[in-house]
Order: structure tokens, then sequence, then C-alpha cells
């Protein structure tokens, strides 16, 4: 599997709007691997595959959660926005006999973060952030931030996100916080 051959498996299964943000991300993720010095096959792999199961029925993603037996199943209590990245990551090794736990860990955290994200997975997660086709106040400080300090980006975007959900009274995941609370602390 190359980062190609991981954007032409993702445009099998995801309709030409999702899959335009998958290029978008791709192409910011592999910036900001360029810009670190991070693993560019692993972040080029796991931000052409983050949003593989995105458009997957939310029985189908709830199904392999249930069914797997690392996958946390907390998940299935708080937002259904959850599943796509843990099922995902677990479709994606059945599928494609992907076992490098970077790609893995990448797609599977792109949407609650952690702590203890590896430089590639917080590149991936900042990246579905500031991807260009994202239009919202919060992402001009981010992208300003993901060049010049990626801790502070991904704090910030943390940060951001949790505000958000809690103006609209959602749940928020725990590893939200801890990773919010890791990258927080000096
Ligand atoms: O799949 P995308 O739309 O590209 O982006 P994503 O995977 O980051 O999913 C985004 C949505 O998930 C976003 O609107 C916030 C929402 N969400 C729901 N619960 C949580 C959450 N995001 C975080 N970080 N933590 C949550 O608990
Ligand atoms: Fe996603
Ligand atoms: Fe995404």
């Amino acid at each position: 599997m190359n980062v190609e051959s991981a954007l032409a498996e993702s445009k099998k299964v995801l309709s030409n709007k999702r899959q335009a943000h998958v290029e978008r991300v791709t192409e910011e993720a592999l910036r900001l691997a360029k810009l670190y010095n991070a693993n560019e096959e692993h972040v080029g792999i796991a931000a052409a595959l983050h949003d593989y199961a995105k458009e997957f029925d939310q029985t189908h993603l709830s199904e392999i959660i249930e069914s797997s037996d690392h996958l946390p199943k907390d998940l299935l209590m708080f937002n259904e926005e959850l599943l796509h990245g843990p099922a995902g990551a677990e479709l994606i090794r059945r599928q494609f006999n992907i076992t490098e736990k970077n790609i893995l860990h990448a797609i599977c955290y792109h949407t609650t973060g952690r702590a203890g994200m590896s430089l590639e997975e917080k590149i991936v997660f900042l990246a579905d952030y500031i991807e260009p086709g994202r239009d919202f106040p919060a992402v001009y400080k981010a992208r300003e931030l993901a060049t010049q300090d990626l801790n502070e980006a991904c704090r910030y975007t943390l940060q951001e996100t949790i505000r958000f959900l809690m103006s609209k009274q959602q749940l928020i995941y725990p590893d939200t916080f801890h990773a919010y609370n890791e990258l927080t602390k000096n």
C-alpha cells in the first residue's frame, strides 16, 4: 500500500465530495509531515484512509466495534460521529493487511485525539481540521499555529472542538479531554 493506492481505495467507497476532502487532508498532512520531519509514508497512507468508513452505515460501524476485541465499547455511548475512525482502522487492518500501528492509530484517533499521540497522529488530526476546504472561525488561527508549533496547534484545535461540542450540549469523549490536558499542562 502506498499513498496513491490508499487514495484509490478511499475513492471506491466515498462520495466525490468526501473524497475531495480526503485528498485535501492528504495534501495538507504531507505538507506538515515535511515541515516536522515526520514519516511521510505513515502520514500519507493514514490521511488517505482516515475517513474510509465515514459513509458506511452506523449499524455496520457499531457491529465492527461490538465484535472487536480491542476497541473500547464505550464509543457506542457517545456521539455516533466517533465510530468511523476506530471502525475504519479495524476495517483497514482486516481488508488491506496494514499492521503498522502508527498508521492504524492515526486513523483510529483522528476524530477524538488521545493522550500520547505520535507526531504522525498529531499531523493527521490537525490536517483534518485545517484542510483548505474548512471554513469556521477557529480554523484561521489553527492554520497559523500549524506552521509554528504543532503541539500548540493541536491543543488549540482540541480546545475549540471541546468548546464547540459544549455549546451544542453534546457529549465529549474522554480521550479528547485527555489529549487536551496533556498538551495544556506545561
Ligand atoms: O470526519 P470529518 O467530518 O472529516 O471530521 P472528524 O472525524 O473530526 O469528525 C468531526 C465531528 O466529530 C466534529 O463535528 C466534532 C464531532 N465530535 C463528536 N464527538 C466528539 C467529536 N470530536 C471530538 N474531538 N471529540 C468528541 O467527543
Ligand atoms: Fe473523520
Ligand atoms: Fe476527515
